[in-house]
């Protein structure tokens, strides 16, 4: 269990049934650099996630923390409780990131680069040089279609509103209220991206090349698309256009 203060970069990532990627991403992700931690927080999965990360957590103990939450269950509240540990361990950095190698650890040491400039770097597929790559045309499709609604409607000139890969300095996260947040699935990626926006936060969108997970199954339903259109709308309704 990582100790506060002793890190400079802690990446947090929910976990939901990703036995067959979280061993070597979470290996990966420690040997970019000396001072990163990670933080997983895992609903219980039924594939065992949280005995493999336990496993690794004795190996790296200074390292890995593990959050298994048995009685909630969602990538919204996963999120949050993660971002929530995670500052208060105290570190210069935050990231989130998708535990299914959708996400290239290697583009952290990108951004821990990018962000001396700004508040938050945005992993980005919708900008030159990024790509929504190996995916099906209707998801791709979807991706650009929710962006261009949730542009309309919340007034964000992001081009990649919903990238789930982000990094923050800590004071970005802090300054968030997280008990007040709407969402419970998949906006909450949006979500973050407006209210940090609107407090006037510098977010700066670097590209990058999104692939299909490389092993287990997509957690999404066809009503979670529907989500961040109720989430932008009430977004809007409640603090107007950023
Ligand atoms: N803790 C927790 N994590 C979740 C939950 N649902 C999804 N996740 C994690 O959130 C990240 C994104 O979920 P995915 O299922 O990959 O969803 P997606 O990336 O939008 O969809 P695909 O790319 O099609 O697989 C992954 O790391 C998941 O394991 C959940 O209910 N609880
Ligand atoms: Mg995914």
């Amino acid at each position: 269990m990582i100790q506060p203060g002793t890190v400079t970069t802690i990446v947090m990532l929910p976990t939901f049934d990703e036995a067959g990627n979280i061993e070597k991403l979470l290996r990966e992700i420690l040997s970019l650099n000396d001072s990163i931690g990670t933080v997983v927080v895992d609903d219980n999965s039924p594939d065992g996630t949280s005995s493999i990360v336990a496993k690794l957590e004795k190996e790296f103990p200074q390292q890995i923390t593990l959050i298994t939450r048995t009685s909630e269950r969602g990538r919204a509240t996963a999120g949050i409780r993660g971002h929530l540990e995670a500052i208060r361990l105290k570190p210069a950095f935050i990231t989130e990131m998708d535990a299914d190698f959708s996400h290239d650890p290697r583009y952290i040491s990108t951004f821990l680069k990018e962000i001396q400039d700004c508040d938050v770097v945005l992993g980005s597929r919708f900008v030159p040089g990024g790509k929504d790559s190996d995916r099906s045309p209707f998801r791709t499709l979807l991706s650009v279609l929710s962006g261009i609604v949730f542009r309309t409607i919340l007034g964000l000139q992001v081009r990649d509103i919903g990238s789930g890969f982000k990094l923050y300095k800590r004071e970005v996260l802090e300054s968030l209220p997280w008990n007040e947040f709407f969402s419970y699935g998949i906006a909450i990626s949006m979500e973050e991206c407006f209210r940090i926006v609107k407090k006037g936060y510098r977010v700066k969108e670097v590209p990058i090349i999104f692939v299909d997970r490389r092993a287990g199954y997509s957690k999404l339903k066809w009503k979670d698309f529907f989500e961040p259109v109720w989430v932008s709308i009430k977004l809007a309704a409640t603090f107007g256009r950023a």
